[in-house]
């Protein structure tokens, strides 16, 4: 199958490579985020910041440290001191001193008594940082969680192929915000829904359908955010690809939308009626994902 135009990379194993004496997949993300976002991140990839649990896995980060040319040497891993101050852990609980990794000398020093995260450096050392600059990191998966799913190129559950269009698609219940249900769509190796006919806003009105109310944790359920919007507030709303909507191929605003309702409506949803409609973008609303193949 070939990759289409919105693909990127290789999305069947999405940047993990396996450490095959722990039977887990290891990636490192070389873009910088603060540790609050680098954790949610792994969460929605399907899997946690990693931690250098055995010597094995110590070994697969340093290698991986050392093959990426980072200006600094340092990425998050899963270690905090978030739950209980000074008390190191794993992102499952694994004291630090039951880990494979050493302290820094003279670290943890906690300054500014802000240190609560932690980096590895090059040489397998440990060192307490503040969670809030922006750092390359590391997260892990569980071997059977990279079950791939073939048809649609992903390792991530609950994508589904849709012969009208070609794409797979998934709903989420869970509802985010719009920028946050863009990042947990590209996460999974897709992105925010891109309606490209009127045969495809059908496609997703019927998805929504399957997904009453009921099923929608939290968030408005009236709603489900797509893949457009107004771009930082030019008075325009485009693609997350950066097409009109007419280039895209599909027009079908709802009766009076958009409305800019209070002047903050800057991201893109459908309705249960397959029409769209401009709502604010930190609102909680489901979300519809689809990977173009
Ligand atoms: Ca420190
Ligand atoms: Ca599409
Ligand atoms: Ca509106």
């Amino acid at each position: 199958m070939s990759l289409g135009k919105y693909a990127t990379g290789s999305p069947v194993r999405m940047g993990y490579e396996y450490v095959p004496e722990v039977d887990a997949w290891l990636r490192l993300h070389i873009e910088p985020a603060i540790w609050p976002d680098a954790r949610l991140r792994c969460h929605l990839e399907g899997g946690a910041l990693a931690s250098p649990t055995t010597s094995a896995m110590s070994n697969a980060m340093l290698a991986m440290l050392a093959a990426n040319k980072l200006t600094m040497r340092h990425a998050y891993i899963g270690v905090h001191a978030l739950i209980s101050k000074g008390d190191f852990m794993s992102m499952d609980g694994i004291p630090m001193a039951n880990l494979s990794v050493r302290w820094r000398e003279g670290e943890p020093n906690n300054v500014k008594n802000e240190e609560d995260c932690v980096v590895l450096d090059g040489v397998g050392e440990a060192i307490d940082v503040g969670c809030n600059t922006p750092r390359p990191y590391f997260c892990h998966k569980k071997s059977e969680k990279m079950i791939v799913n073939t048809h649609c190129g992903t390792t991530a559950e609950g994508y589904k192929f849709e012969p009208r269009t070609g794409s797979c698609y998934k709903f989420h219940r869970v509802s985010r915000t719009w920028h946050r249900a863009a990042m947990a769509c590209q996460a999974e190796g897709g992105h925010l829904a891109v309606i490209n006919s009127n045969e495809e806003a059908q496609v997703l009105k019927d998805i929504f359908g399957r997904n009453p109310s009921t099923t929608i944790k939290r968030g408005d359920s009236r709603w489900a955010s797509v893949g457009i919007w107004d771009w930082n507030e030019y008075g325009e709303f485009l693609t997350i690809f950066g097409e009109t909507l007419s280039e895209a191929g599909y027009e079908g605003w709802h009766q009076n939308e958009p409305n800019n309702a209070g002047g903050k409506e800057f991201c893109g949803t459908i309705d249960r009626s397959g029409s769209l409609n401009d709502y604010p973008c930190n609102l909680l609303v489901p979300f519809i994902c689809e990977i173009t193949l």
